[in-house]
């Protein structure tokens, strides 16, 4: 029993440099621990059963720094995975610290600014092909506005795809075997970000020039900050064949963005959507994007660090006992939740047959139909057993 709620590099769990490394600086306070040094959070990280590490340019090498300290940063940091087997699955461009991304990136008005972001973004996917990146991230946290008049959003959109179209083709034209994937928010830092949700993101991308190599990097967080339903958001990202990517980690309720450990908020929708990430054939990273609290010491960090990876195999073993049990399987069929994948229409069916046939009509008794027990509240608490070890 032990035995699988210890972390291995099989279980896939990455962390961003960012969230182990946050020094926790809000905008109400100065940071409260001393600045992590990338090496040591690769160390420390492999050390504690995790698969790989994720981050954005600025997140490795400063903002501004020269080459040679570049290089040499770089250097220690491909050392460290060297050392430790650790990978880095997805890298990321940080276009919202610096000032010059405060009215935006690839959305920017100002048009050198885009020109500036997409040299950016050039220059970190370089990076993230030498180091085996399969997804590319683009969060636009500062792609939006807080006022109507200040942004056209129809043009903001031609750019935000023209950008991302331009750099496919930089992937492709290198031979980059990277892959895209947007992550909605639907506010913070800008009062109204682009592609707020998952849905809206999911609509772009279908206007895309190459469509096919750009998907979603879905947020726990970011869907319930727009309080919508995580798992049905990840489902249909999963129906579309668009989960290039996932971000796990804790929210609760509509506010600003916490980022709490992965469960330590909606725990029974986390409970479904470790249940649906085991089962619907996700098989990428299970990608921790979260933040150690500001009262935690780094003790405490490395602890959030462990609870994040725990909590998913705590999850990962309830949803299978909930699936395994006969009860439950029973519970199941007598809420018909497997009769929803019998298609509506017979083989060979059209609409034709479906007017003719008088018992889906005509003969058809809708109020028994409407007075039929469904169930549900027995389905869910069994899975509510099964999530607090009742079972
Ligand atoms: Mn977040």
């Amino acid at each position: 029993m032990s035995d699988t709620l210890t972390p291995t590099p099989e279980d896939k769990f990455t962390f961003g440099l960012w969230t182990v490394g946050w020094t926790a600086r809000d905008p109400f306070g100065e940071a409260t621990r001393a600045p992590l040094d990338a090496v040591e959070a690769v160390h420390k990280l492999a050390g504690l059963g995790a698969y790989g590490i994720t981050f954005h340019d600025d997140d490795l090498v400063p903002f501004g720094a020269d080459d040679a300290d570049r290089d040499k940063r770089i250097a220690a940091f491909k050392k460290a995975l060297d050392e430790t087997g650790m990978v880095v699955p997805m890298a990321t461009t940080n276009l919202f610290t610096h000032p010059v991304f405060k009215e935006g990136g690839l959305t920017a008005n100002d048009r050198s600014v885009r020109r500036y972001a997409m040299r950016k973004v050039m220059r970190n996917l370089d990076l993230a092909a030498e180091l085996g990146a399969k997804t590319y991230v683009f969060w636009g946290g500062r792609e939006g506005s807080e006022t109507e008049a200040s942004k056209d959003v129809r043009a903001a959109l031609d750019r935000f795809r023209e950008g991302l179209d331009t750099l496919a083709e930089y992937c492709i034209d290198n031979g980059y075997d990277i892959r895209f994937a947007l992550e909605p928010k639907p506010n913070e830092p800008r009062g109204d970000i682009l592609l707020p949700t998952v849905g809206h993101a999911l609509a772009f991308i279908s206007s895309l020039e190459h469509s096919d190599r750009v998907g979603l990097n879905p947020e726990v967080g970011h869907e319930q900050m727009a309080g919508l339903n995580f798992v049905h958001g990840i489902a249909q990202a999963l129906w579309h064949g668009k989960l290039f990517h996932i971000d796990l980690n804790g929210q609760r309720g509509i506010k600003y963005d916490q980022d709490l450990v992965f469960g330590h908020g909606d725990v029974l929708n986390a409970f479904f959507l470790v249940d649906l990430l085991e089962t619907g054939g996700y098989d990428g990273p299970r990608h921790f994007d979260y933040k150690p609290l500001r009262t935690e010491s780094y003790e405490g960090v490395w602890e959030s660090a462990a609870a994040n990876m725990r909590t998913y195999l705590l999850l990962k073993q309830r949803a299978a006992a909930f699936r395994a049990d006969p009860e439950v399987q029973e519970a199941l069929e007598a809420a018909g939740v497997p009769e929803l994948s019998t298609p509506t229409l017979g083989e060979g069916e059209s609409w034709r047959e479906l007017r003719e046939d008088r018992s889906a009509f005509e003969e058809f008794d809708a109020d028994a139909a409407g007075a039929r027990p469904v169930g549900a509240i027995r389905l869910e608490q069994l899975a509510v057993e099964h999530l607090l070890g009742a079972r």
